[in-house]
């Protein structure tokens, strides 16, 4: 069946599904969600598939910069999953569009503050006054997201926007427990709080859409199942 995705997201989820990157199955969220698909992007280890995501995040990051004026001087990967992928997507940057993107800078945080050497949280450049674009693989509470921002200010860097490969457009897990309701994403929510936009290169919507080519019936079926229950308003 002919895909309904533009070319470039359904070739970037049939990268993923064919790597075991996107799989489809049963698996319990940190949220405790039980999911009938998963994105694991510490499977995107091979030099090609490293090539892959990090194109892929390149292309989504230069769209934002011509739609929506997006200007930033580091890209800043929360520790783990996020330290290849600002390294990766900055070389990639500066290869795509050296005339613009060739000074620009990555940084990661520790996890565990270092108090001997050249000490302190963050390796790489330095955040202070700077305008720190932060890629990360998933979006689903936006917890990490959170942390990320919150080390970046104390380290005097101001966020301007966040980059996932995946906005699962979840909506929050609602406080009385009672997921029934029509609830705001994390993705939505983070935009209110901290006045910063969230990219992506795919959503939950986009896997649905990408999934007769990738995917069996029934996985499909699971899947739009989740999204009629968890899927944010917004
Ligand atoms: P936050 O939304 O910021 O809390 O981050 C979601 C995190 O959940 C990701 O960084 C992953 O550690 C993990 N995750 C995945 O890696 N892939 C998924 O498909 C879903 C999750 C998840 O547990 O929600």
């Amino acid at each position: 069946m002919a895909s309904q995705l533009p070319e470039y997201k359904q070739k970037f989820l049939e990268v993923c599904t064919a790597g075991g990157i996107l799989k489809f199955g049963n698996f319990e969220l940190k949220s405790k969600r039980i999911s009938p698909y998963f994105f694991n992007a510490g499977l995107f280890h091979t030099a090609r598939l490293a090539g892959a995501i990090s194109d892929a995040f390149a292309h989504a990051i230069m769209n934002a910069q011509k739609e929506d004026g997006l200007e930033f001087d580091i890209v800043f990967g929360p520790a783990y999953k996020g330290i290849p992928l600002a390294s990766s997507i900055t070389v990639k940057l500066g290869e795509i569009e050296p005339a613009n993107l060739d000074t620009i800078s990555y940084s990661f945080d520790r996890k565990e503050a270092k108090d001997h050497g050249e000490g302190g949280n963050i390796v790489g450049a330095s955040l202070k006054g700077k305008k720190i674009l932060i890629v990360d693989d998933v979006i689903t509470a936006g917890t990490a997201k959170r942390e990320a921002i919150e080390k970046i200010e104390q380290e005097g860097g101001k966020v301007v926007a966040i980059v996932v490969a995946l906005d699962r457009q979840e909506k929050l897990p609602a406080a009385d427990g009672d997921d029934s309701k029509p609830g705001p994403s994390a993705a939505g929510e983070l935009r209110k709080e901290f006045g910063i936009p969230i990219f992506s290169i795919i959503t939950l919507d986009d896997v649905i859409k990408g999934m007769p080519s990738v995917a069996s019936e029934e996985d499909l079926k699971r899947t739009e199942e989740y999204r009629a229950k968890y899927r944010a308003a917004d």
